[in-house]
């Protein structure tokens, strides 16, 4: 067979698997780390349930996506997964969805592995949803997520630390909703609210164009360069807060 026609016939195999992102909605694509629950309790030495170095790296890993090359717009973390609303997604890579996907997850491996010094894989997911509104619902039901994990992996490593089998602590837990969880944690002696605002809310990150002044070298005229930083928000607001806030992001595409 000749090349040319060799090359053809293939391409138009890899082309009817390389499906495209949906065009005019609005694109958010969700990172979740693979099998963190082993790598948080075994491989790596952390904090629990919540732990500094590895919420850094996970904002670390967040911002190398930010800078991957899609317009992200913002930027949400909690526990281990990260969700990018892309400004610019049906358009990103030519908008095939299997090189937004496989990119994005192998710049969050990488960036994260090398922050924690050890192997870590991300998959990643592409929504597309119709309307503004779904996409303020979607960052609301991440953050509700967040607070029912916080609660959830407060109980659990109270109940280890009183001796409790991790098998006894999950036992114990099963079946009980919020309120009785968050009876169970006063019954010990802790209190949520008496925790960073961050574990039960997540954080989020978005763009904010700074005025950086310098002088021109040949005239010595004051000048002013703006430079794009990435703003962490470590104190979310909740409820029909947050929805304004998220809001506001998804209309400017940048911090306010
Ligand atoms: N010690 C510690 N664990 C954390 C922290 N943040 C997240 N985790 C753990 O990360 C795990 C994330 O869980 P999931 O994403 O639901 O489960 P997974 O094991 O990653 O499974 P898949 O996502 O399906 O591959 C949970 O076990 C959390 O307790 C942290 O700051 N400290
Ligand atoms: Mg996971």
């Amino acid at each position: 067979m000749e090349a040319t026609s060799l090359e053809t016939r293939m391409r138009a195999f890899e082309a009817a698997q390389d499906p495209l992102v949906p065009p005019g909605g609005h694109i958010v694509a969700r990172l979740d780390g693979r099998g963190f629950t082993r790598l948080t309790k075994h491989t790596l030495d952390l904090e629990r349930p919540f732990d500094l170095r590895f919420r850094d790296a996970m904002l670390s890993t967040a911002e190398a996506l930010m800078r991957t090359g899609p317009q992200v717009a913002y930027a949400y973390v909690q526990s281990d997964e990260i969700s990018l609303l892309l400004s610019d997604g049906p358009r990103a890579f030519g908008a095939r969805l299997t090189k937004l996907c496989s990119i994005l997850a192998g710049v969050a491996s990488a960036e994260f592995s090398l922050r924690m010094g050890t192997a870590a894989a991300f998959d990643c997911r592409i929504v597309s949803f119709p309307a503004s509104s779904d996409v303020t619902d979607y960052f609301l039901w991440r953050q509700s997520d967040a607070r029912r994990n916080a609660l959830g992996a407060h109980c659990y490593w109270a109940l280890r630390g009183l001796g409790k089998t991790s098998d006894e602590a999950t036992d114990g837990l099963r079946g009980l909703g919020s309120k009785d969880r968050l009876s169970l944690l006063g019954a010990l002696g802790r209190n949520l609210d008496a925790r960073p605002l961050w574990e039960q809310r997540g954080v989020g990150l978005c763009f904010r164009m700074l005025e950086k002044l310098g002088v021109d070298p040949r005239s010595g005229a004051k000048t002013v360069a703006l430079r794009q930083t990435i703003q962490r928000d470590a104190e979310l607001p909740v409820g029909d807060s947050y929805a304004t806030y998220v809001r506001e992001r998804i209309a400017s595409g940048k911090c306010q």
